[in-house]
């Protein structure tokens, strides 16, 4: 209760705040789009906390949808800072939950929201988690049809990380999707991992869909996902999220 309390106090007042990490394409090396990462310094609890335990604390709060909607204004308010400054990501992607992503108001208030900014669409990604039931999959998959029909960008997240990857990208018209984490830590000996990112680029190239890897740490890694036909990195070897403020001294000089 005490952490519910607390999270319906920083979105009403603040305390959350939104860091980026950016992404680089494998083939150039240029600088890609980037992804908004929820972070919480509680004052009031004193300590860091981790998105996972934000969501679960706002779903039991009935907070998901006004912490969607806080993330959402928040990467809009940085892409109107970053358009069309050379350097800087044209590109944002936000995480939005499955619950939001049934609602049928969602598509056309996110449209609202990019007009109202003076944003081209295709400044905002929106990800699509993993965790999808089976009977949220036809409202969702409309949301994801009306998002890019307006123009939006869209990602799978986590491909590869649950059950339902292969069902997922076959009924939703996403742009990209993002290869998860636990595969990709696993190269770039392990000859599984890279039977089954192989087959996963000719599924991506089959449908015309853009890959990132997510959690590239280290240039061997970047190295095999090139070799793979992988379009983009993701992690620790481009950058850790950063504090917006930083990214504009990252993009002048990346490190
Ligand atoms: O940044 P970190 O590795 O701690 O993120 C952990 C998990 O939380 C990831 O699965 C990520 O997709 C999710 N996450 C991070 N930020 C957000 C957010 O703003 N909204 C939602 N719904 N999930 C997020
Ligand atoms: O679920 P999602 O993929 O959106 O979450 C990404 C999470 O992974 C973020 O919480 C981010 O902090 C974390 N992350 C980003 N890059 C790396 C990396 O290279 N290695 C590890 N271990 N974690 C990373
Ligand atoms: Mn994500
Ligand atoms: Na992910």
């Amino acid at each position: 209760a005490l952490l519910r309390d607390a999270l319906a106090e920083a979105l009403a007042e603040g305390g959350l705040a939104l860091h980026i990490q950016p992404q680089r394409h494998l083939r150039t090396g240029a600088l890609g789009g980037a992804e908004a990462l929820l972070r919480w310094d509680s004052a009031r609890l004193g300590r860091m906390v981790p998105p996972t335990e934000i969501l679960a604390a706002a779903g039991e709060a009935g907070l998901t949808r006004a912490l969607d909607q806080w993330v959402l204004r928040g990467a809009i308010a940085l892409q109107r800072e970053w358009l069309g400054e050379a350097g800087l990501p044209q590109r944002l992607g936000v995480n939005i939950s499955a619950a939001t992503l049934q609602d049928p108001g969602f598509a056309e208030e996110v449209a609202a929201a990019l007009d109202h900014a003076g944003l081209p669409p295709s400044a905002l990604e929106i990800e699509i988690p993993e965790d999808l039931a089976v009977r949220d999959l036809p409202a969702v998959a409309e949301t994801v049809a009306a998002l890019r029909e307006a123009g939006v960008v869209l990602a799978l997240d986590d491909f590869g990380a649950g059950h339902s990857s292969l069902a997922h990208v076959v009924k939703l018209p996403v742009h990209r999707v993002k290869l998860d984490r636990s595969t990709i830590e696993r190269l770039p000996d392990d000859p599984r991992a890279y039977a089954v990112l192989r087959s996963t680029l000719a599924m991506a190239r089959g449908l015309e869909l853009e890959v990132v890897a997510e959690g590239v740490e280290t240039e061997a890694q970047a190295e095999a996902l090139r070799r793979l036909g992988c379009h983009v990195a993701q992690g620790w070897l481009v950058a850790r999220p950063m504090p917006p403020e930083a990214l504009r001294d990252w993009c002048a000089a990346p490190v």
